[in-house]
């Protein structure tokens, strides 16, 4: 948000302020203060003013004023009606050397998981994609996948859904079937760089949010099917990004913080790699965020892949 608007919201924070007063306190003229209230209102604050000033009395209820407003992350947000994908389009500002850029749409006509499968992502989800440039080694950015899993489970639970983490990327609600639950959220991660550092890495989460029951793929849920009533997408993406802010720059908790909400250790599963398939027993979680599986007594450490949760026999 442009700098002095955000100032502007700040000063109403606490009660109304006139306009002479907010020309002082920002440094500039009264009538530039006028264009600013002006331009605020254009995007849904609502910013009445009477003898004692502007007063802030509403706020827009979704998009990038939406989200920025209030929010406690280093974050700059873009927000698109409908895209074909929000990955693309943080994948493209990363390349353009833009970062700390969340790329967040109402609705995705081409929205893809991992794999190349498609993403059903209709008006009502949350769809949104981080482009970021961390101080990380490739192999430490898959903790980055499960930090995001880790803000979306924190961010249902908050609201009372009974969420847990699907390794590598899926929040589920629920236990049953094969996919250890009802899918809520997915994650996507792309990045680009060298052996020792990354250039870029985008982070896409697709949460079903007020999506109602009947617009889900099979086997999914969103927050509003599991919440039985409304829910307001603003905060949730704020609670998401502030978390995952939080993670991003505190790598070393990332392990320990999923593995206190994931249903996966512990359970019987069946991975499918690029080019093999097992059954075993996920025993533990490797330092990078790999999943480690005892096959027959054998320790195999899965970097990539799907897994499924088995019915104990
Ligand atoms: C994922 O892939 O779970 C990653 C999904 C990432 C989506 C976000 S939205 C913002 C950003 N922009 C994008 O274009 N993508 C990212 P995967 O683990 O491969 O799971 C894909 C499978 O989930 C599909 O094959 C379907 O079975 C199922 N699925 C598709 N749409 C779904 C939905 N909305 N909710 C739950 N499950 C879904």
């Amino acid at each position: 948000m442009q700098e002095t608007r955000r100032a502007i919201l700040d000063a109403l924070a606490d009660g109304p302020v006139t306009g002479p007063a907010l020309a002082e306190r920002l440094g500039i003229s009264r009538a530039a203060v006028w264009k600013h209230v002006e331009a605020l209102r254009e995007v849904g604050f609502d910013v009445p003013s009477d003898e004692a000033g502007y007063h802030l009395a509403g706020h827009p209820e979704y998009g990038a004023e939406a989200v920025e407003y209030g929010l406690d992350a280093p974050y700059d947000v873009e927000y698109h009606e409908s895209v074909q994908s929000t990955n693309a389009i943080a994948r493209e500002r990363a390349t353009d050397g833009v970062t700390n850029r969340v790329v967040l749409a109402d609705e995705q006509t081409g929205g893809r998981g991992r794999r190349d499968r498609q993403w059903s992502s209709p008006s009502g989800g949350i769809w949104m994609s981080i482009a970021l440039a961390p101080d990380l080694p490739p192999a430490r950015v898959p903790l980055l996948t499960l930090a995001a899993a880790v803000a979306v489970t924190k961010a249902a639970r908050a609201r009372g859904v009974d969420a847990s983490i699907k390794w590598p990327n899926d929040v589920v609600v629920g236990d049953g079937g094969e996919r250890g639950g009802r899918k809520l959220c997915g994650i996507l991660t792309e990045m680009e760089g060298e052996s020792a550092r990354v250039s870029w890495v985008v982070i896409g989460i697709g949460v079903n949010a007020t999506l109602p029951g009947a617009d889900l793929p099979p086997d999914a849920t969103s927050l509003q099917a599991e919440i039985g009533g409304p829910v307001e997408r603003r905060t949730v993406v704020q609670d998401v990004l502030e978390e995952f802010a939080r993670l991003a720059v505190t790598p070393d908790r990332v392990v320990e913080e999923w593995t206190a909400l994931a249903s996966t250790l512990g359970q019987r599963v069946a991975i499918t790699e690029a080019t093999e398939s097992f059954e075993g027993d996920a025993v533990a979680l490797t330092e990078t965020g790999a999943l480690v599986v005892d096959v027959d007594g054998e320790r195999r450490t899965v970097y990539a892949g799907d897994c499924e949760h088995l019915r104990p026999v």
